[in-house]
């Protein structure tokens, strides 16, 4: 029996069944079909967040000069207050409310007698308090059960305090995971922020989407950026505001890093203002490099590829040596790379440059297409994925405004421009490693002790599991409070913990606890 046989043997013969469609080899670089976006098992002890999660949590949460209010208990509230790590800062312009937790703090006589009238108190107390120019409420599950109608009362609170208002339907249970929620934001920021601003248009200006600024990585991204001289116009959603965001239809290009978050707004943003988007990763030289070169293609103006060629050549001398010296420390190497929906592709030419290679990886909540490319889309819907709205945008003839002509554009796709594109985590990982989408607290353990993997990368839930069996964890969430690993300064920080974390004497003396004791055998799954 192979690894996969090994792990999915000590399943029931129904466990088996959905499991082995989401367990995967990659054969040979063959590209493989795997199931991604459906239920995960109930008990499997999944990895998986929310849709409230996903919404508030992920794209709404980063926006600070927004009070968001979470209508729902308070461990709900609790939960999405400051522990992504999304940093934030305020300026002379705009507000930051990024440290306060907004919440109605519901409680069983609400749930029984209805929770709007404490909303509108909320809203009110936040209005005088705080005087914002924007509120966003999002809903926890007990608001779906009992049928607040939020949209009224945002409608309402709008009216009555001339500010915006938006609600989010983001109950907990909708959907399979997160994912659902990045959906649920994406359709509330179009229709209620983007375009609503008068900003005039500028010079080379790019919007940054799906890049959230955890661990200040946006900050570094930024910083490359505007060193070239592109005009950021807004960041979705990270450091990012209302304030910015209301002008991103005019911005000249849209730079996506997380397709998997935003790539809704990305594309009705082309439908309805014509910006078109083009994928990105920051993260790692190799996508560094690539994506900036990318930029540039699209503008196509001299003095912004021979600036872009000087700030790559610049950026990469100053840390050339010292990745080096990280790389004969961990050359040879292998990693196990578990993050939601992107990441895990994100940093493979990282971790390849230094000389690290992926044995086992996946995602918690992506879809088909993050691991097989966004030539499969459309995929079939179910009525999971049928359950979440899906909005449609029209072209808005003021404001609809083209870079290139379409045959230029054309032109650009086919010289291998990722315009509306990307590809799967297959374009790049290890032609032997072994995916696991939706990945479970059993398999986690069990590819542990088969595969060995001398560093593990994913996030709270597992890391201490993975810790006791002697591996080190790295979270590859909130970078255990370090960071940046974006840009090229974000690598060094990124080679320097793992080479830290690799090299550290403690994980030889930790005795996994199957080495000592017998471990409980059986099926996982309960009877046939
Ligand atoms: Fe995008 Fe993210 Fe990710 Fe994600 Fe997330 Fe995150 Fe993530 Mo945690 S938006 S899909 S829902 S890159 S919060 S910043 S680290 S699971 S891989
Ligand atoms: C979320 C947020 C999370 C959790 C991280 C983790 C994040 O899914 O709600 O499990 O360590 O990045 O903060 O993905």
């Amino acid at each position: 029996m192979n690894s996969r046989e090994k792990v999915l043997d000590k399943y029931s013969s129904k466990i088996y069944k959905n499991r082995k469609e989401h367990v995967i080899e990659i054969e040979n670089g063959e590209p493989n079909i795997i199931a991604a976006d459906t239920r995960a098992i109930p008990g499997i002890l999944t990895n998986r967040g929310c849709c409230y999660a996903g919404c508030k949590g992920v794209v709404l949460g980063p926006l600070k000069d927004v009070v968001q209010i979470v209508h729902g208990p308070i461990g709900c509230s609790y939960y999405t207050w400051g522990t992504r790590r999304h940093k934030s800062k305020h300026d002379e312009t705009t507000k930051n409310f990024s440290e306060y937790c907004f919440s109605t703090d519901m409680q069983e006589t609400d749930i029984v007698f209805g929770g709007e009238k404490k909303l509108k108190k909320a809203i009110k107390e936040a209005v005088e308090i705080f005087n914002p120019a924007c509120i966003m409420i999002a809903s926890t599950c007990p608001v779906g059960l009992i049928g607040d109608d939020i949209h009224a009362v945002a409608a309402e609170a709008e009216e009555l305090y001339g500010i915006k208002v938006v609600a989010f339907s983001c109950e907990g249970y909708k959907g399979v995971s997160q994912s659902g929620g990045h959906h649920i934001a994406n359709n509330g920021l179009m229709k209620n922020i983007i375009g609503t601003g008068d900003a005039d248009h500028v010079k080379y200006s790019i919007n940054l989407l799906g890049e959230y600024n955890i661990g200040g990585d946006g900050w570094e991204i930024g910083r490359v950026l505007k060193r070239i001289g592109y005009n950021i116009v807004s960041v979705m959603t990270g450091d990012g505001s209302y304030a910015e965001m209301k002008n991103a239809h005019i911005a000249d290009l849209n730079l996506v890093q997380c397709h998997r978050s935003i790539n809704y707004i990305a594309e009705m943003l082309k439908t309805k203002y014509g910006t078109e988007w083009l994928k990105v990763n920051f993260i790692g030289l190799e996508g560094i490099k690539q994506s900036l070169r990318d930029v540039a293609a699209f503008f196509n103006d001299p003095d912004l590829t021979a600036k872009t060629e000087a700030v790559i050549a610049d950026e990469e001398d100053e840390i050339k040596v010292t990745m080096s010296e990280f790389k004969t420390k961990l050359e040879g190497k292998t990693a196990a790379v578990y993050v939601g929906g992107s990441r895990t592709h994100h940093y493979i030419n990282l971790l390849k440059s230094l000389g690290v290679e992926v044995v086992l990886g996946g995602y918690e909540f992506a879809h088909r297409d993050d691991y097989e490319g966004r030539q499969i889309l459309p995929l079939k819907m179910d009525a999971d994925s049928k359950n979440i709205e899906s909005i449609t945008v029209e072209k808005d003839p003021a404001k609809f405004r083209t870079f290139h002509t379409p045959e230029r554009i054309q032109e650009l796709k086919d010289a291998g421009l990722p315009i509306e594109s990307y590809e799967g985590l297959w374009a790049d990982i290890s032609p032997d490693a072994m995916i696991t989408d939706d990945f479970n607290h059993f398999e986690t353990e069990e590819f542990i002790k088969l595969l060995k993997p001398d560093i593990f990368f994913s996030g709270i839930k597992d890391k201490y599991v993975v810790q006791r069996s002697g591996i080190p964890s790295r979270q590859l969430h909130s970078y255990d409070y370090s960071g940046p690993y974006a840009g090229f300064k974000g690598a060094v920080n990124f080679a320097r913990d793992v080479t830290l974390a690799v090299n550290t004497p403690a994980w030889e003396l930790v005795q996994a606890p199957w080495k000592t004791e017998p471990t409980l055998e059986g099926s996982i799954g309960g009877m046939e």
